[in-house]
């Protein structure tokens, strides 16, 4: 059968991820409804070769919906996934709204996708960084046992949304003219510059993203011992992110297990020769379903330790592919 489709978000830099993931996917839709805020009313985006009119986000746009994946943010989440559900859809949420949910399954599919046959109409997408990394650490945990991660994040603008990246634009063009600089999504300049803050911070010093990464990651591999201390940083890249990861395991660990584990995973792809100097970039894995991994090297401080760096576009496997994945499994 073809399933009718509800994007909420539709113009936003996730949203039309997903209609670009459904079309290459050839995900049975059998009708498409774009929604997004007032602003948005009238635009039209193309699916399948047609243009479709976005609509306003309202109660009755559920109407006869099977499956809305949603991305316009959290409290847009909070309000209207409840009612897309009352009306009978299968809700799919990528913000951070129900990932703590005891209903809602919270599913990197190649790792829990057995997880979603326990929803109640809401499934959650992980936050991008979380599911990047595990996508590198859950082979490594399966043969090893993870006990806790130290990392660094290197996110791209785009996670911050469609205006975050012309934010970058733009102050990289002020820049190279000697104009004076303009911010509005960032508390810091962007261009030129690293921000070590990604989300608002908490009473502990670390930030909400940075706690994403311990309380998804325990959700996800159902590991509730899962420790995870990480900095997250803003980098001036447009799209894809990356993260440098230090990991203690229960077990003795050595490289070609390591390397054979992850040659064995779905979606991840080992990329890791030193002496050809390759590893994995932001700018070669923009736009790819796959994340990879690279610098495999045994941890010189911690015992049983792999560190490793791994990139995976944000816009896909971090929010649009692993949701349209989570619909697949549907
Ligand atoms: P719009 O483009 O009309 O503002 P991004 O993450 O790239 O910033 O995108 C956010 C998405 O959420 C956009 O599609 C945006 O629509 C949508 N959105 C933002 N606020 C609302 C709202 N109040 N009602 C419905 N959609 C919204
Ligand atoms: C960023 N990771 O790069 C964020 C965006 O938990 O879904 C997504 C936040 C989330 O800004």
């Amino acid at each position: 059968r073809d399933y009718r489709i509800a994007i909420v978000g539709a113009t936003g830099a996730v949203g039309v991820e997903m209609l670009r993931v459904l079309e290459r996917r050839n995900f049975p839709v059998a009708s498409l409804r774009l929604l997004a805020s007032p602003r948005s009313s009238g635009k039209t985006l193309t699916f399948r070769g047609k243009d479709v009119v976005v609509e306003p986000l309202q109660p009755s746009a559920f109407a006869g919906i099977d499956i809305a994946l949603f991305s316009a943010g959290g409290s847009i989440s909070k309000e209207y996934a409840p009612v897309a559900v009352e009306s009978g859809a299968v809700v799919i949420d990528n913000s951070s709204a129900f990932r703590q949910h005891e209903n809602v399954p919270l599913v990197v599919p190649e790792v829990n996708g057995a997880d979603v046959a326990h929803h109640k109409g809401i499934i959650a997408n992980p936050n991008c960084t979380t599911a990047i990394t595990l996508m590198a650490l859950y082979p490594l945990h399966k043969k090893f046992r993870v006990k806790r991660i130290f990392a660094s994040s290197y996110q791209a603008v785009s996670g911050a949304g469609a205006r975050a990246l012309e934010e970058l634009r733009l102050q990289v063009k002020a820049v190279a003219n000697d104009l004076p600089i303009e911010k509005e999504i960032f508390p810091h300049q962007i261009a030129f510059n690293v921000i070590p803050q990604v989300d608002s911070f908490l009473d502990t010093g670390y930030t909400k993203e940075e706690m994403k990464m311990q309380n998804e990651g325990r959700r996800i591999m159902h590991l509730p011992t899962f420790k995870a201390s990480v900095t997250c940083v803003r980098v001036p890249v447009y799209r894809a992110h990356s993260v440098a990861v230090s990991a203690e395991f229960e077990r003795p660990v050595t490289l070609h297990e390591a390397r054979e584990a992850i040659n064995a995973f779905p979606g991840i792809e080992l990329r890791d020769d030193t002496a050809s100097r390759d590893y994995p970039m932001p700018l070669d894995y923009a736009g790819k379903d796959d994340c990879a991994v690279g610098r495999l090297r045994l941890d010189c401080a911690l015992e049983n330790g792999i560190s490793f760096w791994v990139c995976g576009d944000q816009l896909l496997k971090g929010a649009a592919l692993n949701a349209v994945q989570i619909a697949e499994l549907l």
